[in-house]
């Protein structure tokens, strides 16, 4: 008797861990929309995550706190982290008073994607509005547009309340003063006369026998010219958004728009796979849709670092001096990242894992140069 009541009761233990086990399976496994299991609440939890170009780590460090402390969403965390290089004009690549046009005007681009319903929001050559990221995500939230431009642009953000203020400040005009002293140079101009190598505008056309085909170079954009934010972000419900914002090139002409608002290039996200985000020599990248082609070759199956090294090379077969990075997350929460044009390329991370934010550096591929 004794015996069997023993047998029972080491069963009715035995029963009562695996109800305890199932119970905590519960409470630690989610299932997504799309049927992947994947973990809530453990160590290994690689949600939530921030990764951006750049070692912008204020700016990393805002989405993470959102994402992390206030449990927002990513789409929210892309924002916050966007303006926050806005507001301190991250390396004045990023915001107001950086990269003066022909004119000596600052003017902005940014965009945001949502990875779960595929919206996107984007703003090119946004004039005298400080918070392009802001008027990204309202092109989003409130119109049926993806991307809106110029004074219109500027016309929609001032309808929904933005300030309008001057975007040069005294810095941006002083190097504004510095390239016409210095006869205008670098510029973005070719096959013009007279030679834009050598002087100012205004230029006209040359006729067909002057005109050469210039290969592109690396001098408009170099190690203290490339800084635009490109932000991924996933939270804690596994959603992944992208973003970015920039003021684009120095002694652009104006009306300019880069890489950095157009979707594909600039950024792209999906929920289904992952995201990427770029920065570099826009007027080169946007012809390959470098974030759109990393985001398809995960979506074949290759890791983050892998399929931003593919996008990278595609650019570089073409262009083998153009300078570029990119930053690469999979919807599992691996991350990497590739460049080219550079000896080395810094990005910053959020995660659990990393403890916090902490700045990654990656070698970048030069096989073409
Ligand atoms: C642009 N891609 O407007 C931006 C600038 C940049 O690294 O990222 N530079 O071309």
């Amino acid at each position: 008797m004794t015996g069997r009541s023993g047998t029972m009761e080491n069963f009715g233990i035995i029963l009562i861990k695996c109800l305890f086990i199932s119970i905590a399976l519960f409470h630690t496994h989610g299932l997504k929309k799309n049927g992947h299991p994947f973990i809530i609440n453990s160590v290994s939890n690689p949600f939530p995550l921030v990764v951006n170009t750049w070692d912008f780590t204020n700016a990393t460090l805002k989405a993470w706190q959102a994402l992390s402390e206030d449990k927002r969403t990513a789409l929210d965390a892309v924002e916050v982290g966007c303006m926050q290089c806005e507001l301190e004009q991250c390396d004045f690549t990023v915001g107001y008073g950086g990269s003066p046009d022909e004119n000596g005007e600052t003017t902005l681009d940014a965009m945001i994607m949502d990875g779960k319903s595929m919206d996107i929001g984007a703003v090119g050559a946004l004039r005298r509005i400080k918070h392009a990221i802001s008027v990204a995500r309202y092109v989003m939230e409130y119109t049926e547009h993806t991307f809106l431009v110029g004074d219109q642009a500027s016309a929609f953000a001032k309808a929904m309340n933005f300030p309008e203020e001057p975007l040069y400040t005294p810095d941006s005009h002083a190097k504004w003063r510095e390239w016409i002293h210095f006869n205008c140079q670098p510029n973005f101009w070719k096959n013009v006369s007279p030679n834009p190598k050598q002087s100012c505008g205004p230029y006209t056309p040359n006729q067909n026998s002057l005109r050469k085909s210039t290969k592109r170079g690396s001098s408009s954009f170099n190690e203290m010219n490339h800084d635009t934010i490109g932000m991924i972000a996933i939270d804690t419900e596994g959603n992944i958004a992208a973003g970015t914002s920039t003021n684009g090139a120095n002694h652009k002409i104006p009306g300019r728009v880069g890489d950095s608002p157009i979707p594909g290039s600039g950024a792209y996200a999906d929920n289904e796979v992952g995201a990427a985000a770029a920065t570099g020599d826009g007027d080169v990248m946007m012809r390959f849709l470098p974030s759109f082609l990393a985001v398809e070759e995960m979506r074949k199956g290759f890791q983050p670092d892998i399929a931003g090294q593919y996008a990278m090379r595609r650019i570089a077969k073409f262009y083998p001096k153009f300078m570029g990075g990119i930053v690469v997350v999979n919807k599992d929460g691996q991350y990497g990242a590739a460049c080219h044009g550079l000896s080395k390329f810094h990005y910053s991370v959020g995660s659990e894992d990393l403890g916090g934010v902490k700045v990654l550096t990656t070698p970048c591929i030069n096989e073409y140069l």
